[in-house]
């Protein structure tokens, strides 16, 4: 058997519009994760930490303007340095919960309707990655969201930006991904996840769930 087939870490992402509560719910998962004696770690995308993450953050913070193309590449060149990282994580059996993935990366991008730049050609670049063995869609409207205390400083943290990503959000989803009621109370959501993921960890802690690739 192909090493693929061992037993192996789940890989985990969650995608949804800003404030929809994927920060707080993947640190809770992966905190029960853990409690209940399971290897899992957090990761997130942008990973500001590395040089391409720090231009990123530069961008992101209005500290660097950067051409709209050129930057949908930093996002993607961003996971692509952490292919290898994260293919030996899951392979050692570590589960990886996933704040943000390529998901975002297209439709952040699409969102700007760019000349260009439409869903296509967005996620060309993130072609052959590693892809997820689930996808937890934290839905909420850019209402809900907003009255949460309204968004940030940083560049995408707009009302009228975020509509056109969750418009973006829906039109790439498929029947695949796991949509969340993200209005739900923090605990209530947490169960639904917990329950959810805990049956993807034993999944491929059996063996036998090949890694696959986007766009598959
Ligand atoms: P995201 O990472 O999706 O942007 P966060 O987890 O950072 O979202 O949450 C955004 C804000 O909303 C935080 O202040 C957080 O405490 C709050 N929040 C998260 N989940 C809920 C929820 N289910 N109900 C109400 N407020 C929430
Ligand atoms: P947070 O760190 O708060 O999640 O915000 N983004 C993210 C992109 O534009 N392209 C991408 O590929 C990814 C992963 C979403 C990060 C911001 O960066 C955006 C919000
Ligand atoms: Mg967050």
């Amino acid at each position: 058997a192909s090493t693929q087939h061992q037993p192996r870490g789940a890989f985990i992402v969650f995608e949804g519009a800003d404030r929809a509560g994927k920060s707080t719910q993947c640190q809770m998962l992966v905190e029960h994760l853990q409690a209940a004696g399971v290897a899992a770690e957090l990761w997130r995308f942008p990973d500001r930490t590395t040089a391409i993450g720090k231009m990123i953050n530069s961008y992101l913070t209005s500290q660097a303007e950067i051409d709209d193309a050129a930057v949908h590449l930093l996002f993607s060149a961003n996971r692509w340095e952490k292919r290898e990282e994260l293919l030996r994580k899951l392979r050692a059996g570590t589960t990886l919960v996933v704040d943000r993935y390529a998901y975002s990366g297209v439709a952040f991008t699409a969102a700007k309707g760019a000349p260009g730049l439409d869903r296509a050609w967005c996620m060309a670049p993130d072609a052959g990655l590693p892809a997820p063995d689930a996808i937890f869609f934290l839905n909420l409207t850019v209402e809900q969201a907003a009255a949460r205390g309204g968004y940030g400083e940083e560049r995408y943290e707009k009302a009228d930006f975020q509509r056109k990503v969750l418009e973006q959000f829906q039109g790439m989803r498929d029947s695949s991904w796991r949509v969340i009621d993200a209005s739900q109370s923090i605990e209530d959501i947490q169960q639904q996840l917990r329950e959810q993921a805990g049956a993807v960890v034993a999944r491929c802690q059996r063996g036998g769930e090949p890694i696959k690739q986007l766009w598959g």
